[in-house]
């Protein structure tokens, strides 16, 4: 056994002194140094070893393999980088970075931005409200009474007997007059919450803008043209608006705003929101002159415009997080 320790290293020896390139380095280490090497299969003969050979013979194969080992390094470390490639791949510090995956604003995010800038054009300012909001903005003030069904609690979120998650923006129209002198003009978007039952187009947590115009001799023209110019800038100059009448408490007249439009090729007319006049009432509410003052008031679902825009089928997927359809946008 100790002859065959001398033998092998005389052999490993050699080989190493043989090795004077990077890829005969690299065979040396696979050879002796490796888990499949020599070296280690020669560990194997300790067990068949005399009892009194052992001691010997684990330390002579200690002190080999110490020994090849110090003696591979330092020819490593003589040849250089050829022969650091060879054991193992190493970082070019000078190659062009990986791209690192960017994340991107969110398709309503981006809807949002694009009527914000769309009627910031037409000269409205931004207004916010609270989300949580005081029966006194959500329905007093806008002239829905006590005994009205849009009160009733199953169709809304209360969190006690005087608070409620908002259940439309107009809520804001009330907390901008209630602050600012006429004349006004902002639009405000946000979410609004309702116990609806989820379906492809409806949810109980989604966004709505709403608009409020406030002066002297404001009419239904400058609603119809404000809402046309708004859907020419967004759906395309072939966009057309109409106007049928409906009922809102805080608007008289009141209506509801299709828009025409035409999505991959196919013509429709499709319901946006409501609008209307600003109901007198509202205006004393606030403690402006109904004689005087005059204006206009709409608001639309954000998701239903965002569907439409993009042909969009299921209200939602907004809400998944899914990558998939996120990232289309
Ligand atoms: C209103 O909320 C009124 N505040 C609009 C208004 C403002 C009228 C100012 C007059 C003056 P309505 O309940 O119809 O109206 O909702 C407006 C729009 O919100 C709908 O046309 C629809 O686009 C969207 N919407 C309503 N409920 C849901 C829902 N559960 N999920 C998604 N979108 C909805």
């Amino acid at each position: 056994m100790l002859a065959q320790l001398e033998q092998l290293e005389q052999e490993a020896t050699a080989a190493l002194d043989g090795a004077d390139d990077a890829q005969a380095l690299e065979q040396f280490r696979i050879a002796y140094l490796g888990t499949k090497g020599k070296l280690k299969s020669a560990m194997s003969w300790l067990k068949d070893a005399n009892p009194q050979d052992k001691p010997k013979l684990g330390q002579g194969l200690n002190v080999l393999k110490s020994k090849l080992q110090a003696g591979f390094d330092e020819k490593q470390k003589s040849l250089g980088g050829a022969s650091r490639q060879a054991a193992g791949p190493i970082i070019d510090v000078t190659e062009p970075g990986l791209p690192p995956r960017m994340g991107r604003t969110h398709v309503l995010r981006q809807v949002i931005d694009e009527l914000i800038e769309v009627f910031g054009r037409m000269g409205f300012d931004t207004a916010e409200g609270p989300e949580l909001e005081d029966e006194q903005h959500n329905f007093i003030d806008l002239n829905i009474p006590e005994e009205h069904p849009a009160r009733d609690p199953l169709d809304n979120f209360y969190l006690d007997d005087k608070h409620l998650l908002r259940t439309q923006t107009s809520t804001v129209q009330i907390r901008v007059m209630e602050k600012t002198q006429p004349p006004v003009r902002i639009v405000s978007l946000g979410r609004v919450y309702r116990p609806d039952t989820h379906d492809a187009t409806h949810s109980s947590m989604f966004h709505q803008i709403e608009g409020l115009y406030v002066d002297e001799r404001v009419t239904m023209v400058d609603l119809k043209s404000t809402l046309l110019q708004f859907a020419h800038a967004f759906f395309g100059e072939d966009a057309e608006v109409r106007l049928r009448p409906s009922y809102f408490p805080f608007t008289e007249p009141s209506a509801e705003m299709d828009i025409k439009m035409t999505v991959r090729g196919k013509t429709e007319w499709v319901e946006l929101g409501g609008c209307g006049m600003v109901d007198p009432n509202v205006f004393e509410a606030v403690g402006y002159d109904p004689e005087k003052w005059t204006g206009f008031a709409f608001g639309l679902g954000i998701e239903r415009v965002a569907m439409k825009r993009y042909g969009i089928g299921d209200i939602r997927w907004f809400y998944e997080n899914d990558l998939r359809f996120l990232r289309q946008f």
